[in-house]
């Protein structure tokens, strides 16, 4: 059975949030999150992070990665256009814009705002990751298109990981009414049954 190392309040709720809307039976086992210091890839999981997956001998611990395993091996084309489909390129666009562009300077503001006390000193790169964290949530309501979901009428993989970004971003005070399409966005993510129960958990 697929085995998720989970922590409230990190990338493993997209794992989570995945996992419940395709009611697929996994074991979940919830780890302390231990606040970075200087020792990485310490955290209580097989491979030192959150989120990290078990599923036999495949552990892996990159959450885009993990949720594209999960749709590939299990996902019975669910969540995710068909691989060579044209709306696959929109996919994964945001599937992987999520992590590796929109959430980056947000992850940076984390660190720095609360794993490390000299944050003064460094109130210009503040700012310059508050400006970047905005220009992406501006990128998303700008081509966000008709909705309701990131590839219009189709809920999909993208959303969940989109979900975990938007919710950091929230957090941070980064995305806020000067995005009206991405708070409504927002608003029909959390009114999913999945999502609520992934967060319940
Ligand atoms: N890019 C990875 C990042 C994973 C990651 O850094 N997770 C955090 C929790 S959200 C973590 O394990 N932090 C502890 C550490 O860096 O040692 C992903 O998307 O899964």
């Amino acid at each position: 059975m697929l085995k998720l190392y989970h922590a409230p309040r990190t990338r493993s709720q997209r794992v989570l949030w995945l996992l419940e809307e395709l009611e697929l039976p996994f074991e979940l086992v919830t780890v302390p999150f231990k606040t970075p210091s200087s020792d990485f890839f310490a955290q209580e999981t097989p491979l030192g992070k959150i989120p990290t997956l078990e599923d036999g001998a495949v552990v892996l611990c990159e959450s885009g990665a993990i949720v594209e395993y999960i749709l590939e091996r299990y996902g019975d084309n669910r969540l995710a256009p068909a691989i060579g489909a044209p709306e696959r390129g929109r996919y994964l666009q945001w599937l992987h814009f999520a992590e590796g562009t929109a959430y980056l300077p947000l992850g940076v503001l984390v660190w720095l705002t609360r794993y490390r006390d000299d944050a003064e000193k460094h109130v210009s790169l503040l700012e310059d990751l508050r400006h970047r964290a905005a220009c992406g949530m501006a990128f998303i309501e700008e081509h966000f298109g008709e909705g309701p979901w990131l590839l219009g009428e189709q809920f999909s993989a993208a959303d969940v990981m989109t979900g975990f970004t938007l919710t950091a971003a929230r957090n941070l005070g980064v995305l806020d009414e000067r995005y009206p399409a991405l708070m409504d966005y927002f608003s029909r993510i959390e009114a999913r049954p999945a999502y609520q129960r992934a967060m319940q958990r």
